[in-house]
């Protein structure tokens, strides 16, 4: 290599390690900030009009791996002119760099959806590659001959080494990021093109008493994009619809098998349903109510016929999470579910797509698989799933809660009426009353917002003549069946906290 190759080698070597970094990042971080497709969406954005009909025009339906060639060239043109400039003008070599990466930043902070973790992967590709730059260049100077070392300090086979062991990590790195983004984006694709049938039965409809209009309350029916996510998937599984099935079998006359196509062809319900996260602490906000489209799991069992002494389903998803539902809680009437939908859209990636179950009533852990792919009709004696074999609760009923949303714990009020306001819930059992408590004053019923069903958390509010100082809100509900909510403190483990959402506010 001669003196100009070596110091562009190591400026390509550095860049393709900073990419392939942030693109093993993403696929794993941000699921679609590739920092490359990021910047290659910026630069269709841009492009004038007849540059794009040219471009189609030149490679149809190639257009897009054209412009990630083109992109891939200028990235590597520009890396070794970074090492170049670096070798001869430090730091412009690095600044170059970070003139890049702030091109990504850009990028992907412009993108339509994107918030700032979208921008990390393009941020670590520029810092990862200035580092190793400035560690490779460094290196390459430590070849020269000097008085005290006539022939370098370091060897240039070490050099030549590094730069190509950093280039080939970089490479590999990439490939892996490339790999296991590739099934999410075909998902994606594939999600995009679901198209839902119409329900058979649909909703009834939210009352347009159900949701008070204060500012800060939680919607009563919670966007999508809101939605709480808790899951064990470091990555989302993306599942094509066509591939997926649905396997039921173990104590069983019959074994089903499911298809999408075959799910999608049945008569399905719409229902709405408030999903709960075993985690939340009390105050906490793992909770979020949506119109979920699917089918009644008890149909598909009766078709399936348990055997009488069966008293659980187990059920698993495509990545291996498991989890035992009481038997019971999916052949009663309630409204058990493989949904397909949420909120009028196939259920997005992160919330189980393209198939995942809903169970008014059971915490999440014991009930909702998402990515769902086979339910083993069994028992609890026989099986124990992902969490309740680490210490939960094998049985998960949703406890007695309520929440205060406005004011905010630690928030400044003015004197006057304040508007208290807030959720409670007892799904499948359902929310009676509500009521707050000042101080130490007495318990004062809030008003509730009509209901949707029991299976829904309903809204409250409470009009407080709030004095100067410093006051504490506590709020407790009471459910369909007179059972007041118990003011016992208990953690999330085993099976759910308790205790009473307690805000301090200082009033002005
Ligand atoms: N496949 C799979 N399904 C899962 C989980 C999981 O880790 N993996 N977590 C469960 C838990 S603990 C909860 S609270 C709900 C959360 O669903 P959401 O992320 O759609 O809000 O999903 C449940 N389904
Ligand atoms: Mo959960």
């Amino acid at each position: 290599m001669s003196d100009f190759w070596r110091p562009v080698g190591a400026g390509v070597a550095s860049v393709v390690a900073g990419v392939g970094a942030a693109e093993l990042v993403s696929a794993f971080l941000v699921q679609n900030g590739s920092p490359v497709l990021t910047v290659g969406s910026l630069l269709i954005d841009l492009a004038p009009p007849w540059l794009k009909e040219a471009v189609i025009g030149l490679f149809g339906t190639g257009d897009k791996a054209f412009l990630i060639v083109s992109l891939a060239v200028v990235v590597l043109v520009g890396a070794g002119l970074a090492g170049w400039l670096e070798r001869v003008r430090p730091p412009f070599g690095r600044i170059l760099i970070g003139i890049g990466g702030a091109v990504g930043v850009l990028a992907a902070l412009t993108r339509a959806g994107n918030g700032i973790v979208d921008a990390i992967p393009s941020a670590l590709a520029a810092l990862v590659a200035v580092l190793l730059l400035g560690w490779l260049i460094g290196m390459l100077r430590d070849t020269e001959p000097t008085r005290a070392a006539p022939r370098g300090r370091v060897s240039r086979r070490r050099f030549v080494g590094s730069t190509a062991a950093t280039a080939a990590g970089g490479a590999l790195a990439l490939l892996i990021g490339q790999m296991v983004a590739g099934g999410f984006r075909a998902a994606t694709a594939a999600r995009a093109a679901v198209k839902l049938p119409a329900p058979q039965t649909t909703a009834p409809p939210i009352p347009p008493g159900a949701s008070f209009d204060v500012p800060g309350l939680s919607p009563i029916v919670t966007p999508n994009a809101d939605f709480y996510r808790i899951d064990t998937a470091l990555q989302i599984p993306g599942i094509e619809p066509n591939d997926w099935k649905l396997h039921i079998f173990g104590m069983v006359e019959n074994e089903v098998e499911l298809t999408f196509a075959q799910l999608l062809d049945l008569p399905l319900e719409e229902s709405t349903t408030t999903l709960t996260c075993v985690s939340n602490e009390v105050g906490g906000d793992l909770i979020g109510n949506a119109t979920w489209l699917g089918y009644p799991i008890r149909h598909l069992l009766a078709r399936a016929k348990p055997s009488a002494d069966a008293d659980m389903v187990f059920s698993t998803s495509q990545d291996g999470w498991t989890a035992s539902t009481p038997i019971e809680t999916l052949t009663d009437e309630r409204n058990a579910i493989l949904a397909v939908g949420m909120n009028g859209q196939p259920l997005p990636l992160e919330h189980g797509y393209p198939v995942r179950m809903v169970v008014p009533g059971l915490y999440g852990y014991v009930s909702a698989t998402k990515w769902v792919v086979s339910l083993e009709v069994t028992r609890f004696d026989k099986h124990t799933a992902y969490w309740t074999s680490r210490g939960w609760s094998d049985h998960g009923p949703v406890k007695l809660s309520s929440r205060i949303d406005v004011p905010a714990a630690g928030r400044q009020v003015k004197a006057g009426t304040v508007a208290v306001a807030g959720v409670a819930w007892s799904q499948h059992v359902g929310v009676k009353a509500v009521q707050v408590r000042v101080d130490d004053g007495p318990w004062q019923d809030a008003t509730l917002a009509d209901a949707i069903s029991a299976d829904t958390w309903r809204q409250w509010k409470f009009a407080w003549d709030a004095t100067p100082g410093s006051h504490t809100l506590r709020v407790r509900a009471t459910d369909a069946n007179g059972k007041v909510q118990t003011s016992a403190e208990r953690d999330v483990v085993p099976d759910g906290a308790t205790g009473l959402h307690t805000v301090q506010v200082t009033v002005v």
